[in-house]
């Protein structure tokens, strides 16, 4: 539960806005009108239901340049091939970072000696495996090396890939919550990826004979909303919306009385990009985390944080910041084709303890799937 994890905020209330629903695909909201909803306790809602007016705002009057949009997004689409291939490629640049540069290494060493390991610890940390996990990473691989009694040096690599490969999270703690009914809530800094990887995982849900809704909780940013509305068109998905600047936890009520009465399998919440040391967008946050807890109790629950790989390291720290006000049950970690930093993956296990649970590697609707820690260490190891 939510609750358990968030310390209450005040000054909640102040926050509330004009509410406008607004119900993308034409669809009306016809089922449990918001004024039947008894609210007992929170002045929140209260005010978001008596005072002030739910006004219909077809979808036609938004500013969506969709034809412009769709265009963008089109191209990467067409990739063609299977996942594997394109995680192969996706990684490209950190495998240039980790595996040519140990190619270079074992090749040039004869034997397994204590320079190796140094130059190997060198290798791992430049691509921002972290101090730490690349100590861990170097130390079983020495235990593994004598357990298999391994002399030879060029199975070096081969041993390694082992050794990543158990230092990710089993293929059951990777696997997304999506047990019907789930609420999907996607957090992250400004331009991680959220709005973008909604698209894709509704998509990838929804191709695994699951319904799914979209809430547009970022009313924030300006085409946020458009944007969402645009990547749920192109899985047929619709997106309950409401104009910009209206408050985003009237938008997730909306949201889930809409996935309750249509029995959706999965709502997504994408929310606007936050810094942790926002403490108002952070109480906005709390405040999306206590309406989904009492409106949808039942409902499974996913807090996913999205990570961009190009940032490295220093995504590390955002996410432990998140994680002191947020019950993150998994990363989306994106953009690993932009990067040669793809070797903090091994750090989100080891620093954070938080599995990555899907990984993007591009723009197009289907460059996003499920993290497959087995996969991952073969194509990063190239075997
Ligand atoms: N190459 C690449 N680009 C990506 C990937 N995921 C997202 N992007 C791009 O990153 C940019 C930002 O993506 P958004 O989805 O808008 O990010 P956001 O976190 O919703 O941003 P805000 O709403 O502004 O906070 C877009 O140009 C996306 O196309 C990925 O896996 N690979
Ligand atoms: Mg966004």
């Amino acid at each position: 539960m939510f609750k358990k994890w968030f310390k209450k905020k005040d000054g909640l209330e102040e926050e509330n806005q004009v509410v406008e629903e607004q119900v993308v695909e034409e669809q009306p909201l016809e089922e449990q009108p918001l004024e039947e909803q008894p609210l007992e306790d929170e002045p929140l809602e209260e005010q978001l239901l008596e005072e002030q007016p739910l006004e219909e705002q077809p979808l036609e009057e938004l500013p969506v340049e969709e034809e412009e949009m769709l265009e963008a997004v089109e191209p990467a689409a067409e990739k063609q091939g299977g996942f594997f291939t394109k995680l192969i490629k996706g990684l490209d640049k950190t495998r240039k970072n980790i595996t040519d540069k140990i190619d270079n290494l074992v090749n040039n060493y004869g034997e397994i000696d204590e320079e190796l390991f140094e130059e190997l610890e060198e290798i791992l940390i430049t691509a921002d495996i972290g101090m730490t996990t690349t100590m861990r990473l170097i130390e079983e691989l020495r235990e593994e090396l004598v357990k298999r009694k391994v002399t030879d040096v060029a199975m070096v690599k081969h041993v390694l890939r082992d050794v990543m490969a158990m230092n990710l999270n089993t293929v059951e703690e990777t696997a997304l919550n999506t047990k019907t009914p789930s609420v999907i809530l996607v957090i992250g800094v400004n331009g991680a990826g959220k709005t973008t990887s909604i698209g894709k995982i509704a998509n990838l849900i929804k191709s695994e004979g699951k319904s799914v809704l979209l809430a547009a909780a970022d009313t924030f940013r300006a085409g946020a909303i458009e944007q969402l509305i645009v990547w749920g068109k192109r899985s047929g998905i619709e997106v309950i919306a409401q104009s910009e600047g209206s408050d985003p936890a009237a938008v997730v009520f909306d949201a889930v009385q809409a996935a309750k009465a249509r029995k959706t399998d999965v709502l997504i919440c994408d929310t606007a990009g936050r810094l942790h040391n926002k403490v108002n967008l952070m109480n906005e946050l709390n405040k999306i985390f206590r309406i989904i807890d009492r409106e949808y109790p039942d409902a499974n629950r996913e807090v996913l944080l999205v990570l961009d790989a190009t940032t490295g390291q220093n995504a590390i720290q955002q996410a432990k910041l998140f994680q002191e006000t947020a019950p993150i049950t998994g990363i989306v970690l994106t953009k690993l084709d932009g990067t040669a930093k793809g070797g903090f993956v091994f750090a989100i296990k080891s620093e954070l303890g938080i599995p990555v649970k899907l990984i993007g590697v591009g723009e197009g609707i289907n460059d996003l799937q499920h993290f497959n820690p087995e996969e991952f260490a073969d194509a990063l190891m190239e075997q």
